[in-house]
């Protein structure tokens, strides 16, 4: 059922604490931890505890837990001091776009100059 936890989730397993990863902060509707493959020197990945496969289908089913992420990707960037020059928030949606985990999350990426357009 959608935002249930989902057994074949990587992202579902991170939550529940049975596949191991760098936490950066927790709340009760929010995890955060770090990249495996980072693509800055920060490059943290911000997920709801609920399993929605993309941002826009979260947003729709949950809007005020969507909030809460965002909310956490700016405090991310204020903690990691990311806010001068810039940081980019990223939710690849699609394989077309680069998404690999199809359980929503927003990369937070900065501590390097950062293009546009991105590629
Ligand atoms: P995306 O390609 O937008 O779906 O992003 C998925 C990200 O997840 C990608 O940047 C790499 C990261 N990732 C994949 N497997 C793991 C893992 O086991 N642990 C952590 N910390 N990150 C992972």
């Amino acid at each position: 059922m959608a935002g249930e936890p989902q057994a074949d989730c990587l992202f579902c397993k991170i939550v529940a604490g049975t596949v191991p990863a760098t936490v950066v902060r927790e709340t009760e509707t929010t995890f955060a931890f770090r990249d495996i493959n980072p693509q800055a020197p920060t490059h943290v990945l911000v997920i709801p505890k609920v399993h929605y496969p993309d941002a826009a289908s979260l947003a729709e089913a949950e809007p005020a837990v969507a909030a809460d992420l965002l909310t956490e990707a700016g405090r991310i960037a204020l903690d990691e001091k990311l806010t001068d020059p810039g940081y980019r928030i990223v939710f690849n949606t699609g394989v077309g776009a680069g998404q690999t985990v199809f359980h929503a999350h927003a990369h937070v990426l900065g501590g390097r100059g950062l293009e546009w357009p991105p590629g």
